[in-house]
Formats: structure tokens, sequence, C-alpha cells
């Protein structure tokens, strides 16, 4: 993956943030004015850089069949529907309950019957092989709208918060996604905005060292200020990206709620931009659940993407079509497994036929 940006050499670690006033000027060099992120594209560099590379064969590969192994139960259960040589009422009430086994949810479930009806009635199809296909083009065409690319390089730093309930892989997440985004030549700096306990902080400081970028702590601190620290030492040593670790919570529980509220408001003061990401982390082995998650925390917090994590377990997959339909937030990482190279972007085609393979 991103073979299309230059490599350069992890960035060392630096002396802590001070508390110095701002912006800081870079006198050395003058010319050189920084540009958002090197990219090795020829041609016109454009206003916005995509820290998302078109899929390179052999590494996505690995990664995909991570994926379908970690969906293989599922789509064992859906695959097998096509198995027999009809196409009848028996074979689209299979599928359904094939989908709704899925986590793929009613409203997702009934969508999807009925697009695929029309598209077997169109092609006039009488092999349960080629419906399976024109399944896979069904739910592709329902996940496309999710497929978008994290955008960085417009804000200088792009500041990320990273949300979720406990557990749900956030911290590791920001681990992965410190690695996928210096392989794009993305300077990042660590927030440890959960300060909650003192476990968290170390989490992130291991996951911090992994990558040799900066961390931005304090101790028994408040989130909001931890966060509005980081975002003013990112943009005093020029990073490109300022991602916040949150504690994990329930959407249920108001006052942290409220609290998240708060770390968005004071990154306003800071940037005097908005947080530019609100990223929602969800365990893709939650089934439904994780649909209640994306409507509580996007009501709550007007989330600009999700990162499903931990299709590589246990996790059927459907979910995802059920977020498609019903509160269609961007997903724009999957993680299947817990290594730093354990992260890729969404691709809606992949995933419908690793769901179906
Ligand atoms: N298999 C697998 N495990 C994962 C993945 N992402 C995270 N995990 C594991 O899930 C567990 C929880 O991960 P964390 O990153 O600590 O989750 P968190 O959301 O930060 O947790 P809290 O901060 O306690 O709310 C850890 O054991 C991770 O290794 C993944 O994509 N695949
Ligand atoms: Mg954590």
């Amino acid at each position: 993956m991103f073979s299309f940006f230059r490599k350069k050499p992890p960035t060392p670690p630096t002396a802590p943030a001070p508390a110095a006033p701002l912006p800081v000027e870079q006198p050395v060099q003058p010319a050189a004015a920084p540009a958002p992120l090197p990219v090795a594209v020829p041609g016109p560099v454009p206003a916005v850089l995509p820290v998302v590379a078109p899929p390179v064969p052999e590494p996505r590969k690995g990664w995909l069949d991570k994926l379908k192994a970690g969906l293989r139960k599922t789509g064992a259960s859906i695959a097998t529907v096509f198995t027999g040589t009809q196409i009848d009422d028996a074979l689209y009430e299979d599928l359904e309950t094939a989908l709704l086994m899925a986590d793929t949810g009613v409203k997702a479930t009934e969508h999807l019957l009925a697009d695929l009806k029309k598209r077997v009635k169109e092609q006039k199809t009488t092999d349960p092989a080629a419906v399976k296909a024109l399944l896979a083009e069904a739910i592709t065409d329902l996940l496309k709208p999710l497929q978008k690319p994290l955008v960085i390089g417009e804000h200088k730093p792009t500041v990320i918060m990273v949300a979720g309930v406990n557990g749900a892989g956030k911290t590791t997440s920001i681990g992965k996604l410190t690695r996928h985004l210096a392989n794009g030549n993305a300077t990042v700096l660590l927030a440890a905005a959960d300060t909650f306990r003192a476990a968290a902080r170390e989490q992130l400081a291991v996951w911090a060292d992994r990558n040799t970028v900066d961390i931005i702590t304090q101790e028994g601190g408040d989130p909001a200020a931890v966060s509005f620290d980081a975002v003013t030492a990112g943009r005093a040593r020029g990073r490109d990206v300022v991602l916040v670790d949150t504690a994990g919570r329930l959407p249920t529980q108001l006052h942290l709620m409220e609290e998240l509220r708060k770390i968005k408001r004071v990154g306003q003061k800071a940037d005097a931009t908005p947080l530019h990401e609100v990223l929602l982390v969800i365990d893709g082995t939650t089934g439904q659940n994780a649909l209640t998650q994306v409507k509580a925390f996007d009501d709550a917090l007007q989330l600009t993407g999700l990162i499903i994590t931990k299709l590589d377990g246990t996790a059927k997959g459907g979910v995802i079509c059920a977020i498609a339909r019903e509160r269609p937030v961007p997903i724009y990482f999957i993680g299947v497994g817990e290594k730093l190279e354990d992260l890729e972007t969404f691709n809606a085609r992949e995933f419908a036929q690793a769901l179906l393979n």
C-alpha cells in the first residue's frame, strides 16, 4: 500500500512542546514553504491530498484473505443459498434468513431482496450462481456511498477525534492509523485524551513508540485540555495530523457524551476551525448493536467517519449493510487484526465479495 507515496524516514521523537506562544515560525529555508503532503505523483498537486491509495494488488490480497477468513462464517451461510439449481421463492426465503442471520437488519435485507429480484428480472437470469453475482452487485451498490477516503492536507494539522464504546478498538486503531498515515508521508501527533485510566495513557504511549511519534499527555488532566494542548503543539511542530484518543463510553452516559462535545468545542478554539474529523470506532463483532451505536454517536457528535474493527474475528459483516441503509456514515477504515499493518481502507466491492465468498 502507498507505493505511490514517497517514503521518508520515520520522524524522530522531539522534545515536549514548549508552552511557547504560537504560531511558531520556521526561519530556516525561507523559500521552502511546507507543502501539505509530499506525494510523488506527477502532474499538478491537488489542493486536497487524499491519504488513501488505490489498491496495490499483492499486500491488498493478503488483507482480503484475512477479511474473507474473518467473514467466512457468514459468507458460508449466504453462499450456500445459491448452491441449488432453481431460482424460486424458497431461495429468496433462505436468502432472507441468511442475510438477517448475518446482522444485515430488516431494512437492508428488504432493500437487497427487492433490488436483487429486480436485477434477476431485468437480466432474465435462471442460474443461481448468476443470482449470487447479482447479489454481489446489489450489495456493492448499497455500500458504495460508504466508500469515502479520509482526506488530510486541507488543514494543518488535521485534527481527528476518535470515540467509541469501551474496548471497541479505539487506541489500537489510532496506533494502526498512525502507521497508515506515516506510510503516506503524513506526520502525526497523538493526544492521550483518555485521562480516565493511567493505563490508557501508557497503552497509547506504546503505540507512539512503535510509530516513533510524539504524544501529548497530562497526568489526571481534563480530556478537553489535553486535546487543546495537542492541537496547539501540533501546529507548533508542523504536524499534519493530530489524533485524539478518548475514553470508552456508552452513548447513554450523557455526561460522558457532553465531555466529547467539550473536546470538540475546545478543539475549535485552538485551531480556529472545527475539529476536522470525528470518527467512531465500532467493534465489528457487536452485530446490530453497532448500528445503534452509529445512530447514537452521530446524533450526539455529528460523525464524519467510521472505523470498523475486528473483522478478522467472529464478525458477520452484514451490519455494514444496515449502516449503509439506515445511517450512511462513511467507513474510512476497517481493522483486521492487532498489528500495526492491520488497517485498510474500505472498498465496497471487495467487502461484498468477501461477504459472499
Ligand atoms: N482481532 C482484532 N483485535 C483488535 C482489533 N482492534 C482492536 N483489537 C483488540 O481489541 C482490544 C481492545 O482494543 P483497544 O484499542 O484497547 O480498545 P479501546 O476502544 O481503546 O478500549 P478502551 O480505551 O478501554 O475503551 C485489544 O485487545 C485489541 O488488541 C482488530 O481489528 N482485530
Ligand atoms: Mg483505549
